[in-house]
């Protein structure tokens, strides 16, 4: 392959100079203003420095259709990822076509503007097919684009005023410039790109380095900090974890450098859209995987694209990327001789004991604080895993008690509390209706409204909780099924949800009518009351149903204790 030697020349970026940024900025309080989403933000940081060359601007309409249909702009350059901004359809009436509108970030500073020349309705059925590969939500960009992308796409060239604004990583962070300024200085001539938005473990680290060893190039690890797939490491433990791998590789041989990119998971496309971005960056080799950028099992629960389909587009396209391609080795451990080899290189596999540890089985062994071994990571790599995924036992959960007025909740997860307070370890928070409807919904009814933003408060306190490492008891009565789910999933994005369902009879909380409120609500004197004229869900899996007739407190609260040790979540 003939690869372009001018790979480390400048190359356009969208930005104005300084004097002029500053006028803009000024002026921009006269335009009509965009607030972007996070994946917008990351997209015009790419499409202003450069990493998305040769586009100018989010694609118009025939770009757009270009793109979707063929993979190539109108010009007729390779560009197979449509980069679009989608806008609610209120927004997009206000303004008229060749009007300037301001980007701004979530805290309204202006990064850029755009001349809006385009706006349509994209057929998302359509891209969903044909850059997706099918129109199936259990793919997170499908689902990005079915239900959080605006209706309605605009398009034009955008002028660029500031880059968006890191806190975090800062001196990890080049543009394409800046990196091909890198590899000038320092003689780089040829460099492999590692794509990658994992944390790296030894395997990673020896194929790294033998694809730069074989190209005869250095290294760019070069992670994805934008937006990954759901679900994934968060991207400040992985550049911790990254940091160490580093040390590990001989001086000067590589480098790190951080990109906001945000993925789509696109597999096939999605590989030639990393190439184009990393030959924007200066580099003259890429590293493409078995199932790069994968997004996991279709509703099917089948793979959505061939485990290489992604290299054989990226090998069809690699000319006019003007990258080269390096194919990812698969790395296994042999133990006899202590070191990682290609899986495809061993001769005698028969007689060789080769080790393996796969992604399911290190989260597992990370959730319940078993040991992972040397050969397998580095231990600090493992030392900044186990502190942002802690074992099951040592995360924080939410215990959420449901059930009629006067079933016994707040009895029961009163005694829940004191058991959990006198094992220690973790702080405890009780959040019970009288407490919740005085602290923090005093001001609500119980209208289905009422109810629902009660609980949603009390999940969203529960959540955070849970993310510091807390226990949180609720004990609303919660009646409606969709809002518990809803609860749920939020509190389950940190740790675990432990529905209980406390299942006294409505016929004996009426008979106990402790507070009197039963005989006020028969009178018809409080109206809207749970059981009697208001209705109940009654949980359909709750973790743990609990009978309260002839049954004591003591042993109702220790039913939940055994629960919470049958799922990990408390050592006895
Ligand atoms: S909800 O539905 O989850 O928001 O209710 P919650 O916050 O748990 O509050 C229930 C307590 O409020 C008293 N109360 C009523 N309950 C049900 N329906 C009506 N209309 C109503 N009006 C007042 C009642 O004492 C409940 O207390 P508990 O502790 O459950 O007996």
């Amino acid at each position: 392959t003939t690869l372009m030697q001018d790979n480390l020349a400048p190359i356009p970026e969208l930005y104005v100079s300084y004097d002029s940024a500053q006028k803009m900025k000024m002026d921009a309080a006269d335009l009509v203003s965009h607030d972007l989403t996070p994946r917008q933000i990351c997209d015009l940081e790419l499409l202003m420095n450069g990493g998305f060359n040769p586009l100018k601007g989010f694609l118009t309409e025939v770009d757009y259709n270009s793109v979707v249909d063929t993979m190539r702009l109108t010009t007729g350059e390779l560009w197979p990822m449509p980069i679009t901004l989608d806008v609610s359809k209120d927004f997009a009436d206000s303004i008229e076509l060749g009007q300037d509108i301001a980007l701004r970030d979530q805290e309204g500073v202006i990064l850029g503007t755009m001349t809006v020349t385009d706006r349509w309705t994209p057929n998302k059925s359509h891209e969903a097919e044909k850059v997706f590969g099918a129109d199936d939500s259990a793919h997170p960009a499908v689902n990005y684009l079915h239900n959080q992308a605006g209706e309605i796409y605009l398009g034009g060239p955008i002028t660029g005023i500031q880059q968006p604004v890191h806190y975090d990583f800062r001196a990890r962070r080049d543009t394409p410039n800046e990196l091909r300024a890198y590899f000038r200085k320092l003689g780089w001539r040829k460099v492999v790109a590692f794509q990658t938005r994992n944390p790296l473990h030894r395997a990673h680290q020896e194929l790294t380095f033998r694809a730069a060893k074989e190209a005869q190039a250095n290294l760019l690890i070069h992670p994805v900090v934008g937006m990954t797939k759901p679900g994934d490491i968060d991207h400040f433990t992985r550049v911790r974890c990254y940091e160490a791998v580093l040390d590990q590789y001989p001086a000067s041989t590589t480098s790190m450098s951080l990109l906001n990119l945000a993925m789509r998971m696109a597999g096939p496309r999605e590989a030639v859209w990393h190439g184009l971005i990393r030959k924007n960056h200066g580099c003259t080799h890429f590293i493409v995987g078995r199932d790069h950028a994968g997004p996991g099992k279709n509703s099917a629960g089948e793979d959505f694209y061939g485990p290489y389909d992604a290299q054989d587009l990226f090998r069809e396209h690699q000319e006019e990327i003007g990258i080269e391609m390096v194919d990812f080795k698969h790395m296994v451990y042999v133990q006899e001789r202590a070191q990682y080899e290609p899986a495809d290189e061993i001769k005698d596999k028969d007689s060789v004991t080769i080790l393996n540890i796969s992604g399911t089985e290190l989260r597992r062994r990370l959730a319940e604080g078993l040991e992972i071994p040397e050969w397998f990571s580095f231990p600090q790599v493992v030392e900044e895993l186990r502190k942002s995924r802690p074992p099951r036992a040592k995360q924080g959960f939410t215990v959420f008690f449901t059930g009629f007025s006067g079933s016994g909740k707040s009895t029961i997860a009163n005694a829940l509390m004191v058991k959990l307070m006198e094992m220690g370890g973790r702080p405890v928070t009780l959040l019970d209706g009288d407490i919740v409807r005085k602290n923090l919904s005093s001001e609500l009814g119980f209208s289905k409204e009422h109810r629902d933003l009660n609980i949603r408060r009390i999940g969203y306190v529960a959540s955070e909780i849970t993310k510091n490492g807390g226990i949180a008891i609720c004990a609303p009565i919660a009646p409606y099924a969709t809002t518990r789910r809803a609860v749920r999933e939020d509190i389950e994005a940190f740790g675990a949800f432990v529905e209980v369902h406390v299942a006294t009879s409505i016929e004996e909380c009426e008979r106990r009518d402790r507070k009197g409120l039963y005989k006020l609500a028969r009178e018809g004197k409080i109206k809207e009351f749970t059981g009697i004229s208001d209705p109940y869900d009654v949980p359909e899996n709750p973790e743990l149903s609990v009978e309260t007739e002839n049954v004591e407190v003591d042993n109702c609260a220790h039913q939940v204790i055994l629960k919470l040790e049958s799922m990990g979540l408390i050592t006895a």
